[in-house]
């Protein structure tokens, strides 16, 4: 993956990709479309007050949970047109009572004439009274004003055909899909409205992918793409310890840069965790094997098997393959996790089942979710060893299941870093979880599938100390991880940093478990259980695909006072453990 997708070759140029759609006929008519959409509407933020639980944003006045809700956001819009073409801005997609703090939780996303808008999302919270106490996520203003096409002129088949050759120009052929989905959506791109099928290829083989393509639904041009698999690990030029004898015999220790991918029993099962002792949640876990296979068996046999690879087996009940033993077990770990500490179903809590695939691709030094499943590579057994033998690394995939059926964060820039984050959280609490709840921390990312010939020398990452993690320089001055807000990375490599600003919130998540003191800030902890807590109830009830570090501040802060209450007006010990811990990696409150 590393190699097969450096930043450049995942995101096709525009330019390159008309190309590939010139076959679709434009008619000339439909061609005026091309270039039809409006400016860009300013989008404002107006979530996210300071959180507070006696603020009131909004009143109900009498009416209903979904009323006031859409009441609330369309009274932050501020154009009188886009008001006054009614409440339909606002389509609410979820709604969750929460019983613990009386309180209740609805998700929305915006549409222009039924049609989903790409990336919007709010969050809005009402207490008991259904009075609004916060919000968060942006409303795009003057959509009525707006230029936007809406009647498609290529069908959804033409759709992913283009999509399709997209993705193998890309990768090469691919026999199998993991799935195809496709939307039609609204798509704003540098400042256009277009309407377009989102059509997201899910791919284990011959590379694990996640496309977006973005194909006009006017015009069959494909107006933006990129692969969106979270990866477990940094882009290509991740450094390394490295040492070696010079010409005097000595032994030198010295950082370098390495490119990584050179890189009748049945393995199906199921995890019983959660639900009630009468009735327990059961999760089908199903674990496949790739095989690094050849093109010709991998035909004959995926008629047959589908797209996962092939079944791991035995004529006894011993398995002899430690990685998907390793990939099969820590599923049904990470799974008891989710279901014990938070009372979530799976990943998408309503139960879904978890594949995984082992022995992905040639020495590949990498996991992902690829929108459907796991995919575990073998690592090249010095840089990595099997991947599928880090439990906070299939915790990590894994949350990224959870993080797509809750804040869906979009993978790019802070809101991607807060995914990346969010995703090492929860991998390494699930890990500690494992190993019991009295254990000490252990606040690193995949120490143990890393380097497997040198001991004892950390992991991919560290939420403990970002910092003591080697960075290239291609990726800003300071050569590490960065642990504060404006040391962040601004640049356009991984996704504008998505694992590498993940860092900065991962300090905070070890700030407010453990305490510690940081750039003068002392922070005192209040324990990985209510941390845990915090996190969760932030990206359940209260990030939205747009969050950004600072909403990610106001996210933890209200989530800590809605389980910690403010008492006589002052905030609880754990709300202010959690302020201090973000004024402590530089996140500002405004
Ligand atoms: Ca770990
Ligand atoms: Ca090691
Ligand atoms: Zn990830």
């Amino acid at each position: 993956m590393i190699s097969h997708f450096k930043e450049g070759v995942s995101v096709l140029k525009k330019k390159d990709q008309k190309k590939m759609s010139k076959k679709v006929v434009i008619p000339a008519v439909l061609a005026l479309s091309v270039t039809f959409g409006g400016i860009l509407p300013n989008a404002t933020t107006f979530a996210a007050q300071p959180a507070s639980a006696s603020t009131i944003l909004y009143k109900a006045e009498g009416l209903s949970k979904q009323e006031v809700v859409k009441a609330f956001l369309q009274s932050q819009v501020a154009d009188t047109a886009t008001r006054a073409a009614g409440g339909d801005q606002f389509k609410i997609i979820s709604e969750q009572a929460d019983s613990t703090t009386g309180t209740y939780h609805v998700r929305t996303i915006e549409q222009y004439k039924g049609i989903p808008i790409y990336g919007s999302g709010q969050a809005v919270a009402l207490d008991a009274n259904n009075d609004v106490y916060a919000s968060f996520g942006t409303v795009t203003q003057k959509l009525a004003r707006s230029i936007i096409p809406t009647e498609a002129s290529i069908s959804q088949d033409d759709a992913i055909a283009i999509a399709k050759e997209g993705v193998e120009s890309q990768i090469g052929a691919v026999k199998n899909y993991d799935g195809i989905d496709s939307e039609l959506t609204i798509y704003n791109y540098e400042g256009q409205y277009h309407l377009t099928y989102l059509i997201k290829a899910s791919t284990s083989i011959p590379a694990p992918g996640y496309f977006h393509y973005f194909v006009d639904a006017t015009s069959g041009e494909i107006i933006d793409s990129f692969n969106a698999i979270h990866e477990a690990d940094v882009p290509a030029v991740t450094p390394v310890m490295a040492r070696g004898l010079d010409v005097t015999g000595t032994m030198q220790n010295f950082i370098a840069v390495k490119d990584a991918a050179s890189g009748k029993n049945y393995l199906h099962g199921a995890a019983i965790a959660g639900g009630t002792t009468a009735s327990p949640n059961i999760v089908s876990v199903h674990t496949f094997d790739a095989r690094r296979m050849g093109e010709t068996p991998f035909l004959l046999l995926s008629g047959l098997l589908g797209f996962t690879g092939f079944e791991v087996e035995t004529k006894t009940n011993f398995f002899a393959d430690p990685a998907a033993v390793s990939a099969h077990t820590n599923s049904i770990k990470v799974n008891k996790y989710f279901q014990d500490i938070h009372k979530r179903n799976s990943l998408d809590d309503k139960g879904m089942g978890l594949i995984s695939t082992v022995h992905i691709g040639s020495k590949w030094n990498n996991a992902a979710w690829n929108g459907k499943q796991m995919l575990y590579g073998d690592g090249d057994g010095v840089r990595m060893s099997s991947l599928a033998g880090g439990m906070d690394v299939a915790g990590h995939e894994m949350t990224h299941g959870v993080i797509s059926n809750t804040a869906n964060l979009t993978y790019q820039d802070e809101s991607g870093a807060i995914n990346e984050s969010i995703a090492d959280i929860f991998g390494a609490l699930s890990e500690m979880h494992s190993h019991g709840i009295t254990s000490p921390g252990e606040w690193e990312m995949g120490e143990d599938i890393y380097t497997p010939y040198i001991a004892g020398d950390g992991g991919l990452r560290s939420l403990s100390d970002p910092a003591s993690i080697p960075l290239s320089t291609a990726y800003g001055p300071l050569g590490h991880y960065p642990d504060r807000y404006q040391d962040r990375y601004v640049g356009t490599l991984d996704k504008g940093g998505v694992h590498i600003n993940s860092s900065i919130n991962n300090k905070a998540a070890y700030l407010i478990a453990e305490g510690g003191e940081h750039y003068g800030v002392q922070v005192t902890g209040i324990t990985r259980s209510k941390t845990e807590k915090i996190f969760y109830r932030a990206l359940t009830k209260y990030l939205v695909a747009s969050s950004d570090f600072k909403e990610m501040r106001q996210a933890a802060i209200q989530s800590a006072r809605d389980l910690y209450p403010d008492r006589n007006g002052q905030p609880s010990a754990e709300t202010n453990t959690v302020i201090a811990a973000y004024d402590a990696i530089g996140v500002p409150a405004e």
